[in-house]
């Protein structure tokens, strides 16, 4: 299946201190990144970068970095997924994670227009559930998951036109969470595999079961994909490194078990800092997953299906 692809260029360097992820959509387009869709048979549109719009307004509590910045970046992203989306699948390219405050939300108004309920899977080491009240680092990046659940504390951000609830949440590859976002999310219904999950059932059978969820309830699926998910080892361009993080084919599996599914409706690439690059090497990689995301197979077997079965 082809789809019409749209690249989003967010050089995006707000939602932390540690500066480099602004070089990062440069970094995807010269890693190839529209080539290596375009090669799968798809329609690749490249619409340049974004800019924020200008905000100035005053931050929560004196450590919040960015508030205002962040805010002009919330609402130029939320229109591009709105004025995209409608035309296919907009990819997200960052960045760091603060994009997601308006790319998950922007997503999650064109879902509530298109009748269908938008789930969330957050590929990352942390669950960036915070608040800006509840972050000691005062690291916007570490929000969006709480801004997009509707959590308190974002007055000056645009009002949300459908809170996503934590039923419809997926995280994978958890390794860092702070004790308050950990109160949080334990008192929802999200669907969570943090690295143990994953060292005692592998990425299938879990991940299976969350996307059997999605398909279930009808949902289309927005995919954040923080590379700090990967084990620094393999991905060394992040400035939030964490040990012990997913393998190459880890990584590669939940992105052709998402691919088989049929329910990717958009995707976010952050946190790729290139400043921190060995060589291009975490570029090249997330390169090469995005194409198993968008059907890049080793041999073009019978699909399989997210369950397993054969289709
Ligand atoms: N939870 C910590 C660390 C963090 C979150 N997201 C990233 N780092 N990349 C915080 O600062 O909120
Ligand atoms: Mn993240
Ligand atoms: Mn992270």
């Amino acid at each position: 299946m082809t789809h019409d692809i749209h690249l989003i260029g967010i050089p995006m360097d707000s939602g932390k201190r540690r500066r480099g992820c602004l070089m990062g959509p440069d970094a995807y387009r010269t890693a190839g990144l529209a080539e290596a869709l375009s090669g799968l048979g798809h329609a690749v549109t490249d619409h340049g970068n974004l800019a924020p719009d200008p905000v100035e307004a005053a931050p929560p509590a004196p450590h919040v970095h960015a508030w205002a910045e962040t805010i002009g970046w919330t609402r130029a992203i939320r229109r591009a997924a709105e004025g995209t989306a409608p035309a296919g699948i907009p990819v997200f390219m960052g960045g760091d994670h603060a994009l997601s405050l308006g790319s998950v939300t922007g997503m999650a108004a064109v879902a509530d227009a298109e009748g269908a309920p938008l789930f969330v899977l957050w590929i990352d080491a942390h669950t960036d559930f915070h608040t800006p009240l509840t972050s000691d680092s005062g690291n916007l990046h570490g929000t969006p998951m709480g801004y997009a659940a509707g959590r308190e504390g974002f007055d000056g951000f645009p009002d949300l036109a459908a809170p996503i609830p934590l039923e419809r949440v997926g995280m994978i590859g958890l390794r860092s969470v702070d004790p308050p976002e950990r109160e949080a999310l334990e008192a929802g219904q999200a669907w969570l595999a943090d690295m143990r999950a994953i060292d005692e059932d592998g990425i299938r059978a879990p991940l299976a079961a969350f996307l059997d969820r999605v398909a279930e309830a009808g949902g289309r699926l927005h995919v954040s994909l923080d590379v700090d998910f990967l084990d620094p080892s393999v991905a060394p361009a992040v400035g939030t490194t964490v040990p012990g993080g997913g393998t190459v084919r880890e990584g590669h599996l939940i992105m052709e078990m998402i691919s088989d599914s049929g329910l990717l409706r958009s995707l976010d690439l952050v946190e790729l800092n290139p400043f921190l690059d060995e060589r291009g090497r975490t570029a090249s990689l997330m390169v090469d997953l995005a194409a198993s995301l968008f059907g890049r197979r080793v041999f073009d077997r019978p699909t399989r299906s997210y369950t397993g079965r054969t289709q």
